[in-house]
């Protein structure tokens, strides 16, 4: 999974970015440019198996996080074709919340709920002027030659087209699209069709009673359409709280009534938006967890391992992580009657340890 990290300039994207992939700060004074990192998904399931099975490797699941500079009102545009978005599944989209006397605010005042709809309606001018660039391609090239192809290219275009005029991204529309319409879609880099994870980049005093602040704001409403989600954090929090012990870390998140690390709920929250799940596999070798999405039948899981394992796939070993970890090893699983053999129309379920069996 690719999630690319936008917002207004300012807003906390980098620090967050850093903070999610272990990346070094830039040097002051070089010139701003997109950056790729990769954060690990946390998963204690994984450091359970690892307690079974002694592995040379521990593997958890990744996201790749891109980080791009800021958006300036009225340049939206300059995120398309960004080479380094291309491809992303999904936005974390950097909402600024927190005060401060030294960092400037591009719009004067903080007010999130602004923000949010400023880059918001900048994804939407700059996916119109997309479509209406290639519906006018799509018209010329029709008149000359009249190509089936073309002409069913032109009817989701021309589906499109008047949402993004009335103002509402294209998000909103995808639920109502058939399946044909929606790999049409997905050809192009649209933005505004992207899931969003809205990150509440806050101040202290907001964190502590973040549900009420983000529904004083009117950014849990706006968050409640369909594609979007809301993850309070603050970034020089978890920027301290990274450099303490992980019993102080603790110590220090119940203080504030976090339950869990703020960048954490922002990958999970990245999981969830975009239906994901992890499966594990397990032996001696590695422990490791995989991604993929909800509704993936065994082959296909098998083939996020490798494209051998599915075309050859024959059948899959399945058990559940709570009953390998109850019976305490693969052998105990059989014997008590918890592991399953799956085929081909298996659909794969979150927290499944999986040994596939395949012959090429
Ligand atoms: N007080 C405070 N400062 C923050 C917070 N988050 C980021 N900053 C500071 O704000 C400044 C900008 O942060 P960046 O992470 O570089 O922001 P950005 O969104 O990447 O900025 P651009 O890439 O220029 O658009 C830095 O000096 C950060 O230390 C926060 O939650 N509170
Ligand atoms: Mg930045």
């Amino acid at each position: 999974m690719k999630v690319g990290i936008i917002g207004l300039p300012c807003s906390g994207k980098s620090t967050l970015f850093q903070l999610l992939t272990g990346a070094a700060a830039p040097a002051p004074g070089s010139r701003p440019e997109a950056r790729v990192g990769v954060a690990r998904v946390p998963d204690s399931r994984v450091d359970a198996l690892a307690e079974l099975y002694h592995p040379k490797k521990k593997t958890p699941a990744t996201v790749e996080y891109v980080d791009v500079p800021g958006v300036t009102k009225g340049e939206g545009s300059a995120l398309v074709d960004l080479p380094a978005l291309r491809g992303v599944d999904a936005f974390v989209h950097v909402v600024r919340a927190f005060e401060s006397a030294t960092v400037p605010h591009p719009e004067g005042a903080v007010d999130s709920l602004r923000d949010a709809t400023i880059l918001e309606l900048e994804l939407i001018l700059a996916d119109l002027g997309t479509v209406q660039r290639r519906r006018e391609r799509l018209e010329a090239s029709i008149k000359k030659a009249n190509r089936a192809e073309d002409v069913a290219e032109r009817a989701v275009f021309l589906k499109l087209e008047p949402v993004l005029e009335a103002g509402r991204p294209l998000r909103q529309l995808v639920p109502s699209l058939s399946e044909d319409e929606r790999k049409r879609l997905r050809s192009y880099s649209l933005l505004s069709e992207k899931p969003i994870v809205l990150v509440v980049n806050m101040g202290e005093d907001e964190l502590r009673d973040a549900a009420g602040f983000l529904a004083g704001a009117g950014l849990a409403e706006l968050a409640s359409a369909p594609g979007l989600a809301l993850c309070p954090v603050s970034a020089p929090i978890e920027a301290e709280m990274a450099r303490l012990s992980p019993e102080d870390a603790r110590a220090f998140r119940e203080d504030l009534h976090l339950d869990e690390p703020g960048l954490d709920r922002v990958i999970r929250a990245s999981y969830a938006l975009l239906g994901l799940l992890s499966f594990l596999t397990a032996g001696e070798d590695e422990c490791r967890a995989w991604t993929i999405r909800q509704g993936t039948k065994a082959p296909q899981a098998a083939g996020v391992i490798h494209s051998d394992i599915e075309r050859g796939f024959i059948r899959a070993e399945v058990v559940t992580f709570a009953d390998l970890v109850a019976a305490g090893s693969i052998a105990a699983c059989r014997e008590k009657g918890t592991l399953r053999l799956e085929g081909k129309d298996y659909v794969v379920r979150d927290g499944d340890v999986i040994n596939f069996r395949f012959n090429v």
